[in-house]
């Protein structure tokens, strides 16, 4: 196979032209931006995943098209790794120049990241690619699908579906189909055949009760948890709301996020019971979060703390009773509830790491354990079980139930990435095992009131942090000023961390009242905007507000 690279050159001049001057980068969910500052993004990212596949010997590469939960008009590209991870780090660098340079120098650029990368161009290479259903992710995608061709890669075409999917159908290509068949019907059959057998004809017990109610977020997870529906008859009764086909706007006043941030149900909730369960997701469908309204009317919230503390308590038993000796382990961020930690190490005494947040730092932690739990508080997370783990318990499963229900667990996991769906199968299988409602589920401890802030500054990497974001290094003095003011606070806790999605710096912090926790919230944005240039308006002290 010959390839000239002057049709790389040709497509980016004639059909993908570079119309923004400003350096975008590949950050922690790919590139993010406006949906019509991203076609030669798009086109680009097709070249780089071809190469990519290239050089990891003929893998399939995915390429996935969403924004994920931000707002309609944006829209974003990140690239899956062979084994179903983010892309390689080294690698987003190389992503970031490919997608920066002008349209004169591609063809010179992409002969550099060929050679000094030793790929060889005329062997076979594989794309898989898919989109969310935000109306420019079509065209986005041919750009990308046109990018393939340009290298004469191998594309295939998922349409739309959700990242989670992508992602399996990835590794599924990719172990030869041992953790499935790479089509929708393949992740559909694997999942709700783990879910029913899990199930076993029992639907309700105790206090579980087999109905729920789904906000799709009027994204891709509306749409596929229907599919799930007509598939699942009935073993499980999900009203799925914010299916994306009114008015309704992709995670405009719905979806996780939404829920998460502004503490409230989406639009759109019909009238149901008080303590009636509620789900989330977000417009791509890798998050979750669970939500319900109690007798006084009150929302209340189970997030991802909450997913992986149950989660978490569940696998530990399931492990004990089949006497195995694996280690478990639950990762989780600066972000999860300091009342969620003190649960999990006193009461499930199930070991705990702190990362910097973004998946891939989670995700990389969890292979540490031969069974690993990872979960933002905002809901992203699954679990991850070694080879030698699967092994033993398939081992165990030829003569303990414990063991084969284990198994199931297993299948019932996607494994390769967060996946809202499929954790939401999970949780409801762990209710229904223990026969809890939400208000079972949530009594099992208090969460600590917490409050984030955005703090607009001149240049938000003069923050830099470490020891998992938990402690500011620059500039200087800030994490001094910082000590001195959450250690006037019972059980208080603050950190600051420049935003990898959006220019900002990010505010966190806890304490056991509300008033105490919006206050530090203050006093800790007041010290940033004074020690890292804030530019935004002054903060309003909530404690002179509470006297208006
Ligand atoms: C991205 C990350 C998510 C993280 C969020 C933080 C992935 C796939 N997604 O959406 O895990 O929680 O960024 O955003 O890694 P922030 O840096 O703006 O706070
Ligand atoms: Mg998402």
């Amino acid at each position: 196979m010959s390839i000239n690279l002057r049709t790389v050159y040709a497509f980016a001049r004639e059909m993908y032209p570079k119309v923004s001057k400003e350096t975008i980068q590949y950050g922690t969910a790919g590139f993010r931006g406006k949906a019509e500052l991203l076609d030669s993004v798009m086109f680009r990212m097709g070249v780089l995943a071809t190469l990519r596949s290239r050089f990891r010997e003929g893998s399939v590469i995915g390429v996935m098209i969403t924004a994920s939960h931000n707002p309609e008009p944006d829209n974003g590209v990140k690239l899956i790794d062979p084994k179903g991870e983010m892309l390689e780090p080294s690698w987003e660098k190389i992503a970031t120049d490919l997608v920066n340079v002008s349209d004169q120098d591609l063809e010179q650029h992409v002969a550099k990241i060929i050679k000094d990368n030793e790929i060889d161009i005329t062997s076979s290479s594989y794309v898989y690619v898919g989109m969310d259903n935000r109306y420019h992710s079509p065209r986005l995608l041919k750009a990308v699908a046109d990018g393939v061709i340009a290298l004469k890669g191998n594309v295939r075409e998922f349409g739309i579906v959700t990242t989670p999917m992508m992602h399996f159908f990835v590794v599924a290509a990719n172990t030869k189909e041992a953790y499935g068949k790479p089509t929708e019907e393949g992740y559909y059959d694997k999942l709700i055949s783990a879910f029913e057998k899990l199930r076993n004809g029992q639907l309700e017990n105790g206090n579980y009760r087999n109905r729920l109610i789904f906000d799709g977020a009027n994204g891709v997870g509306a749409r596929k948890m229907l599919q799930f529906n007509k598939r699942m008859n009935k073993s499980l009764d999900v009203t799925v709301i914010n299916q994306g086909v009114g008015p309704g706007k992709i995670n405009e006043e719905c979806g996780a996020d939404h829920v998460k941030v502004q503490q409230r149900p989406p639009v759109g909730m019909p009238i149901v019971e008080p303590f009636t369960r509620c789900v989330s997701v977000d417009g791509d469908a890798d998050r979750v979060v669970y939500f319900f309204t109690d007798e006084t009317g009150q929302f209340r919230l189970l997030d991802g703390d909450r997913i992986a503390t149950l989660v978490a308590g569940y696998l530990m038993d399931l492990i004990q009773s089949c006497q195995l000796d694996l280690r478990l382990g639950l990762v989780q961020t600066a972000y999860a509830n300091g009342a969620s930690t003190d649960y999990i190490v006193n009461e499930l005494k199930v070991p705990v790491s702190c990362v910097p947040t973004g998946v891939k730092h989670l995700h990389h932690k969890a292979l540490e354990y031969d069974i690993g739990i990872y979960f933002e508080a905002n809901g992203h997370g699954t679990i991850v079980f070694s080879d030698s783990s699967k092994a033993a318990i398939s081992e165990a499963a030829k003569t303990n139930p414990k063991a084969q229900t284990l198994l199931l667990v297993i299948d019932l996991i996607n494994e390769t990435v967060g996946d809202a769906i499929s954790d939401m199968l999970l949780v409801e299988t762990i209710l229904n095992q223990k026969g809890w409602d939400v208000k079972d589920w949530i009594s099992s401890y208090d969460d600590l009131p917490n409050q984030q802030l955005k703090i607009q500054v001149k240049d938000r990497n003069v923050i830099q942090t470490t020891d998992a974001e938990r402690v500011c290094v620059k500039p200087e003095g800030l994490q001094d000023e910082i000590n001195q003011v959450v250690a006037n606070y019972k059980r208080g806790r603050a950190f600051v961390r420049p935003s990898g999605t959006e220019d900002v710096v990010r505010v966190y912090a806890e304490a056991s009242t509300r008033e105490d926790t919006l206050q530090l919230a203050y006093e800790v944005g007041r010290l940033v905007q004074k020690l890292a240039g804030g530019v935004g308006p002054e903060l309003v002290n909530p404690s002179n507000n509470a006297h208006l």
